[in-house]
């Protein structure tokens, strides 16, 4: 008996070891992916609430902005596309900067407020982020540019 429990405890400890990490990694992205899309589903109905329409009915291209998420966070768009940054938080405020391509940082703009930007640079892939909000919280997106 007493040389059972220590082993079997072993054995739990091991189990554990395995276990946790990948637990925790799994949750990790999961919780991530399914936040996001909740996140971006609240966002839509703000922007509704708020304009009156759905986001996809312009008059531009519109990516919200909203609990530390650009929603989407992954856009293709034509050359020369309008596109609005809005911000349909209730009080925080957001940026759009084109970082790596070099360009300044927008506006921090409010509740109801936007970010407006033609798409002029040269057909690619653009990271972007939000000043205030991108290393801690991650808010970033990605905006590819097609000819
Ligand atoms: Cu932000």
């Amino acid at each position: 008996m007493s040389a059972r429990s220590p082993r079997l405890g072993l054995a739990a400890l091991a189990l554990l070891l395995v276990a946790i990490p990948a637990v925790g990694v799994q949750s990790r992205d999961g919780g991530k992916k399914v936040d996001k899309e909740k996140i971006c589903q609240e966002a839509e109905a703000r922007y509704r609430e708020l304009f009156g329409k759905p986001s996809k009915e312009g008059p531009d291209v519109v990516v919200l902005m909203y609990k530390y998420t650009f929603c989407p966070s992954v856009l293709e768009v034509k050359q020369g596309a309008k596109i609005r940054w809005v911000n349909v938080d209730k009080r925080t405020s957001h940026s759009v900067w084109f970082k790596e391509a070099g360009r300044p940082e927008s506006d921090r703009v409010f509740s109801e407020e936007h970010v407006p930007m033609t798409a002029d640079l040269a057909p690619g892939s653009y990271p972007y982020i939000c000043g205030p909000h991108n290393e801690r919280q991650g808010m970033r997106g990605t905006l590819t540019i097609v000819p």
